[in-house]
């Protein structure tokens, strides 16, 4: 939005004032940042009815304030802001985002040690320089070091599946205020990218003020960096931006479209509305009418917007702008697997090896988590510290497992125990247990654990390879990836599923928050050629098992239906399917 991007504007240039000593005016632009950023409207659209007559007639605008957002509405830019920025290097948006540093402790660090950015704010932290000036202590230059280090850590992407309890636990209580009628986390979040770079969140209210004091003061709020009527944002200690936005019922769905996203897929929605004479934006879907005045057709729901583009209703998941509202449009678009969908789960592992739970306890968490059956896979031996099974241990471990499925049998449960493994793929393409031996099991997974390095063609050759093996049903996490930690190896992940068409070869999506591989793209690969998922869970724990929406948000962004995913399948159903020849 124009207002807070000018808000922020005038913020900064305040401080760049004040930093010069020039007398009163760094407050009134303070003053005018605050009272635009809590605008309920948008400046934009004022100028655009009043000229910049309209704009100085809100309250807390004058004339050069006034001029000053027309500049920005027509060029982009503030030459004056830019002006000040180059007569005064200090990066004030990252000295800003030091817990505790404030524009008068910037200033006294640029006026005193010529501190500009963070670079020099470190080093002068860690050469001791800034415990001796006024003002600060031994305390704040520990707390600088710290804040330092906190934003080089919390810099980057996020794993939506380690911080969902946290966004959870915001979101139950935010909806316990009074007068919040709905709410949605939005962004990336709600269109389930693999990692987030931020949580955004949409609130429907009459009277935002209870809302945004909860909010800013909230316990694991570690630094306040908005605060307005319809927009605030803060800092978790864990390290992660959260933008909340406060809109009324009449926008509420103009609003949940827009900050849902994609950026790509508003771009293209705002064409498909122009294409129909009409304007779409936050506030809603208006008809633009011959005297050129807009009237309000859509904006309480998402569903009335797209229909009255003439369009079917697109899942958040697939606004990419990857050809969804081309679909939309001819009213063509998939059926996707819902959540909810799963009824087993094909990698499950237990203390057998690297695991938490004995095989008896992470099926009883998995009953209870509403499954119909799991496959059991720990590793292999090669993998020894995972303690991976040998020949002898798999064996017992089948014959553990004949046992339990008799017990729940007995029981009444309907529920089954799959023989299976995660078996290693070794140097050469062959595999870490014996063809005897994996003929004895319901289903053979294999997967990647070493020789992450090879060129990408001897990669593809070797687990090629290892893919021809008769006995193989599932390739497990395909391409290696652990978020954040480690980039896939180099594999040709289109020949990996030319070669699994061929041979009948179910790819996995594994939905591990770290690994989520096969990426949508990858996924969406698969659909179009026709070549099968399982989506796991790759549980070592009780707790992992809701881990399978994660992959399911995933299979979703990668277009996937239910039937390209076997286990959605009864056990019985799914297991004929695996067949080979
Ligand atoms: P993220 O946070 O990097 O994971 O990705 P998003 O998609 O959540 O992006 P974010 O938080 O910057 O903005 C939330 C949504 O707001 C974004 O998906 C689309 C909308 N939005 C933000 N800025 C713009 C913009 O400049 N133009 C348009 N058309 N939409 C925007
Ligand atoms: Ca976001
Ligand atoms: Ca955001
Ligand atoms: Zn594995």
């Amino acid at each position: 939005m124009v207002n807070q991007i000018i808000a922020e504007i005038f913020q900064e240039i305040g401080e760049y004032l004040d930093m010069q000593d020039v007398p009163f005016k760094p407050r009134a632009y303070e003053k005018a940042s605050e009272t635009i950023a809590s605008l309920s409207f948008d400046l934009g659209d004022v100028y655009k009815k009043g000229g910049i007559k309209a704009l100085e007639e809100i309250p807390g605008i004058g004339v050069s304030t006034g001029e000053k957002i027309e500049e920005y509405l027509k060029t982009g830019k503030i030459k004056f802001y830019e002006e000040l920025k180059k007569k005064t290097p200090v990066d004030l948006t990252n000295l800003r985002r030091v817990g505790g540093l404030g524009p008068k402790k910037i200033k006294a660090l640029y006026k005193k040690l010529n501190i500009k950015n963070l670079e020099e704010l470190e080093n002068a932290a860690k050469a001791g320089k800034i415990k001796s000036l006024e003002g600060f202590g031994a305390k704040s230059e520990e707390n600088v070091l710290k804040g330092i280090e906190f934003l080089k850590r919390s810099k980057g992407r996020f794993l939506y599946g380690y911080l969902s309890s946290e966004i959870k636990n915001i979101e139950n209580n935010l909806k316990k205020i009074k007068g919040v009628t709905r709410l949605d986390i939005v962004g990336s979040i709600r269109r389930r990218k693999e990692t987030i770079g931020d949580v955004d969140i949409l609130i429907e209210s009459k009277n935002s003020a209870p809302i945004m004091d909860f909010f800013t003061s909230m316990d694991n709020v570690l630094q306040i960096l908005a605060k307005g009527e319809t927009k605030s944002a803060v800092l978790l200690k864990s390290g992660i931006q959260v933008d909340l936005r406060v809109v009324d019922k009449k926008s509420y769905g103009a609003a949940l479209s827009y900050f849902t996203g994609s950026k790509d897929h508003n771009v293209a929605l705002r064409k498909v509305a122009i294409g129909y004479g009409m304007k779409l934006n936050e506030y809603g879907l208006y008809k633009i009418l011959d005297n050129g005045e807009e009237k309000y057709i859509a904006g309480e729901t998402e569903e009335d917007i797209y229909s009255n583009l003439g369009m079917q209703y697109i899942s958040p998941e697939l606004r990419e702008n990857r050809g969804e509202i081309e679909l939309a449009r001819a009213k063509k678009l998939p059926k996707l697997i819902n959540y909810g969908d799963l009824k087993g789960d094909l990698q499950v592992q237990t203390n057998w090896t690297d695991g938490d739970a004995s095989i008896e306890e992470m099926a009883n968490a998995a009953i209870k988590y509403g499954l119909e059956y799991i496959a059991i896979t720990d590793h292999t031996k090669r993998l020894a510290m995972t303690n991976g099974l040998n020949e002898k241990r798999i064996l017992e471990q089948t014959k553990e497992i004949d046992k339990l499925n008799k017990k729940l049998e007995k029981e009444g449960v309907n529920f089954k125990i799959l023989k299976s493994t995660e078996c290693d793929i070794l140097e050469d393409g062959s595999l870490d247990m014996p063809d005897e031996i994996l003929k004895q099991l319901d289903i053979v997974s294999i997967s990647v654990h070493s020789l992450f390095n090879l060129s990408e063609k001897e990669q593809t050759e070797r687990i090629k390879k290892a893919m021809n093996n008769p006995y193989v049903n599932i390739f497990f996490h395909p391409t290696g990836r652990r978020l954040g930690k480690r980039d896939p190896y180099a594999v040709s992940i289109p020949e990996i599923i030319k070669y699994a068409k061929e041979k009948g070869i179910v790819l996995e999506i594994n939905s591990q928050p770290e690994r989520l591989d096969l990426n949508d793209e990858y996924i969406k690969m698969c659909v179009e050629s026709g070549v099968k998922m399982s989506i796991d869970s790759d549980a070592h724990s009780v707790s992992h098992f809701p881990y399978l929406d994660l992959g399911i948000g995933l299979a979703r962004r990668g277009w996937a239906k239910k039937e390209d995913i076997i286990n959605t399948l009864p056990v019985g159903e799914m297991l004929k399917s695996l067949k080979r020849s």
